[in-house]
């Protein structure tokens, strides 16, 4: 059976939770649209996140790849387009390093940008007809995201697996993330987790359909 790798990523800033850690979580092992899905929890720091997402890409070999993060503030799911050369951090990451104005990869030839090979506008048609709003988002942010959905695309070119479907999907904040908001800041958008996990899985099920 096909393995889709999927992953979460640890809680982050002021945030007690994080609701892309639950999905995952909820998700390891199951089978979905055909594939097996392996879950794992990336660190906030990008010298970690990159080590663990190449080790889990070369010691699972999968044959999708489903990266999954928080977006607080962001009202519905969305399955991001591209990732950036570029990190410029508005908030520290756990190791409390700020990156501004950086290269996500050092390497002299790495490309601007990566596209996302996930079927996203399959994507957000499935989660239409699950009854889950949803969109494709243009920008992953310049912090932990879009750094690691760069090294995934950057690290599958670069080992003949360009043609792994492999991408992004932001998730809002959930009733813990929202409830941990101090009563002097703007409140969030949340769904309920049940609802976060179900539209992970209604996008590992359209992206493990089709591998
Ligand atoms: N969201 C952050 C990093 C970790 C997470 O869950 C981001 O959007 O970059």
């Amino acid at each position: 059976m096909p393995t889709l790798l999927l992953t979460g990523f640890e809680p982050f800033h002021t945030h007690p939770i994080n609701p892309s850690a639950q999905a995952a979580e909820a998700l390891d092992g199951a089978e979905v649209g055909g594939a097996r899905v392996v879950s794992a929890l990336l660190p906030v720091e990008p010298h970690a996140a990159a080590a663990a997402l190449l080790t889990l890409l070369d010691a699972h070999q999968p044959d999708a790849v489903l990266l999954t993060g928080l977006a607080a503030g962001r009202p519905h799911v969305t399955a991001e387009r591209v990732a950036l050369n570029v990190m410029d951090f508005r908030i520290p990451d756990n190791a409390g390093w700020v990156y501004r104005d950086h290269p996500a990869h050092g390497h002299a030839e790495a490309p601007p940008a990566y596209m996302s090979t996930l079927p996203l506008r399959a994507v957000v048609e499935a989660w239409r007809a699950a009854g889950i709003p949803g969109d494709i988002s243009n920008t992953a942010g310049l912090y932990l995201c879009n750094f690691v959905l760069y090294h995934a695309l950057d690290h599958l070119a670069h080992t003949g697996r360009a043609g792994v479907p492999c991408g992004f999907l932001h998730v809002p904040a959930n009733a813990g993330v929202a409830l941990a908001v101090p009563e002097d800041r703007p409140p969030l958008p949340y769904l309920p987790q049940e609802e976060i996990t179900r539209a992970v899985r209604v996008a590992a099920e359209v992206v493990g359909g089709r591998v």
